[in-house]
């Protein structure tokens, strides 16, 4: 009976440490599951993340380091020889995503390249409040259900995006005008946001843009009324609702120096000293031309926090009228921003902020500027493809 009862105790944990279709299984610091239920395998998708994906065999690249950027043409998983993501991990296990969102997946245009090229995405709008929580207590998820099962029939890690934030956000909340009733709005919506997606979102930017452009707090209803509080309060009840998920708090204007990146480590600092969960730094890198110089010294700061960083919404916009010469200019720019990650080793992936140059928001953002992505209007490769490729 004592032998069967070690028996008992030595079979119980194995069996309960199966983790689920989609689930974590592996990764650096990873103490959960390392084995799949049955009818998927653990998949490695970078140094710091493996998934339980469905079927008995490995969707992983076998990218070599270099090879000439020739793209596999559409088909499901991440296979690739050559392409963004399949360089990326292969040159150190880093994830290369994309923005995009039910429209957009919905002409094979972009969803091809998007299978073939990108190994993560971030719901460009779909996951904001405004249209997750247009009025209290109404959660509609279809934009973001259609953006996060395509990415996992296609094998593509997600970054949530984003859970508390001063814009998109709806006027029922900015009117909220009791510390207590916006803790627990706040606390509803990220359960229900997050908890909907448990175990399929690989990161989530917990809190956007907190700091204005001086680098001060933002001031908006959270901070007013519940001061740098709102963070802790966000960021405990994301951990509450998906324990595997990495947090993090994304911003723009982090790729120099200056006083906003300054505040940013200063605030990661205290959040850190308050036991706050915080995994991730993401640097929007919103760049414009010719003004990339500082971002690896940049993104090296923000590592120096000890947090894991990534390239979260990167795009480098070209003032008007756009010359070849500029288009050349923006190869060496996004080498030098891709390469800025992929030389760091706590710099765990780069995400642009769209695919096509026809879909950016640079066009109605910022009138006199123009094509800042890797992809042009008719879907060819730009000269920024290629640097992107050599940095990966
Ligand atoms: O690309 C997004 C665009 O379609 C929206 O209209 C806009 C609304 O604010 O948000 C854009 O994405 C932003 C992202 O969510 C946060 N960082 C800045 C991005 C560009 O504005």
């Amino acid at each position: 009976m004592k032998y069967l009862l070690q028996l008992v105790v030595l079979v119980i944990p194995f069996v309960a440490a199966q983790q689920q279709v989609w689930g974590q299984c592996g990764g650096n610091g990873w103490t959960g599951a390392t084995t799949c239920v049955s009818g998927t395998t653990c998949v490695y998708i970078n140094d710091w993340y493996s998934q339980c994906q469905p079927g008995g065999s490995s969707p992983t690249t076998t990218t070599t380091a270099g090879g000439s950027p020739t793209t596999t043409a559409g088909g499901g998983g991440s296979t690739s020889t050559g392409t963004l993501d399949g360089t990326m991990k292969a040159n150190g296990g880093r994830y290369f995503g994309t923005c995009s969102d039910s429209g957009l997946l919905s002409q094979s245009s972009e969803s091809n390249l998007i299978k073939a090229e990108f190994g993560q995405l971030t719901p460009e709008n779909s996951m904001k409040w405004d249209t997750v929580e247009a009025s209290q207590g109404n959660f509609d998820f279809q934009g973001a259900d259609v953006l996060v099962d395509f990415a996992q029939q296609n094998g593509k890690i997600v970054r949530g995006h984003t859970l508390v934030w001063h814009s998109q956000l709806p006027q029922w909340v900015s009117n909220i005008n009791s510390a207590t009733t916006l803790t627990s709005v706040i606390q509803n919506h990220i359960s229900q946001l997050v908890g909907r997606y448990k175990g399929k979102i690989y990161a989530w930017d917990v809190v956007n843009e907190v700091l204005d452009d001086s680098g001060n707090m933002r001031s908006d209803v959270f901070y007013n009324l519940l001061g740098e509080n709102f963070i802790d309060i966000a960021f405990a009840a994301a951990k509450a609702a998906d324990p595997d998920a990495l947090l993090c708090i994304n911003d723009y204007n982090l790729d120099g120096p200056g006083a906003k990146i300054d505040s940013l480590i200063a605030l990661v600092g205290r959040l850190k000293s308050r036991g706050v969960p915080i995994d991730c730094i993401g640097s929007q890198s919103h760049l414009i031309l010719g003004q990339v110089g500082n971002v690896a010294s940049a993104l090296r700061r923000l590592a120096n926090t000890g947090l894991k960083v990534m390239i979260t919404e990167l795009d480098i916009r070209i003032p008007k009228p756009v010359s070849q010469s500029q288009l050349n200019q923006q190869q060496q720019d996004y080498q030098t921003v891709v390469s800025a990650c992929t030389a760091l080793s706590p710099c765990i992936g780069v995400t642009v902020w769209g695919v096509s140059d026809k879909d950016s928001w640079v066009d109605s953002t910022f009138p006199s500027y123009d094509d800042p992505l890797l992809w042009d209007g008719n879907f060819n490769k730009k000269p920024a493809y290629y640097g992107a490729l050599a940095g990966a």
